[in-house]
């Protein structure tokens, strides 16, 4: 794994933490993209080498939709990058790991995804990711 690309935080009302976090960071989110196949919102936020990235679902049977509801607003997962997603994929497999996209799909920024199921990670819900160039 090459770095953590970023921290995803699950949100009630993305606005209302766009402006919070816009004054908090003393910058505005670099993007913001809706991602219709995991039916959430996203904004991203660039802070040093890494990304924060904030989600909110309007579908109520969403994984963001289900997290907020029971846990409120809060991290929701931790995004590592990695050169060859189907690479660690299969490493990760044969370790043992309960992979939920397999093959990856398209994600928010431009990116390959899947995600390492919490009940495999000791309760962290894992992103991998691969720019696609
Ligand atoms: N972090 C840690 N644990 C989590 C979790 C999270 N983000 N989300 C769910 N869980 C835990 C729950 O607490 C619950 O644990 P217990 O059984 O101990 O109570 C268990 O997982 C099942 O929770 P659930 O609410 O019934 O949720 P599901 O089983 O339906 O789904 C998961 C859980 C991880 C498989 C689903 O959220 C998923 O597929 N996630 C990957 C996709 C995703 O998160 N997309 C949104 C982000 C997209 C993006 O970044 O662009």
């Amino acid at each position: 794994m090459i770095r953590v690309e970023h921290i995803g935080i699950a949100v009630k009302d993305l606005k209302k933490v766009n402006d919070l976090y816009s004054r908090l960071f003393n910058q505005s989110p670099y993007k913001e993209e809706r991602v219709a196949s995991e039916a959430v919102n996203t904004s991203f936020f660039q802070i040093g080498e890494t990304k924060i990235e904030f989600l909110e679902s309007d579908q109520p049977d969403s994984a963001i939709s289900k997290y907020v509801d029971k846990n409120r607003s809060g991290i929701h997962h931790i995004a590592f990058e990695v050169a060859d997603i189907q690479l660690e994929i299969d490493r990760l497999k044969g370790e043992g790991f309960v992979i939920i996209y397999n093959p990856a799909k398209l994600g928010a920024d431009n990116k390959l995804i899947t995600f390492l199921h919490p009940k495999s990670t000791n309760g962290v819900l894992i992103e991998l990711c691969q720019e696609l160039k």
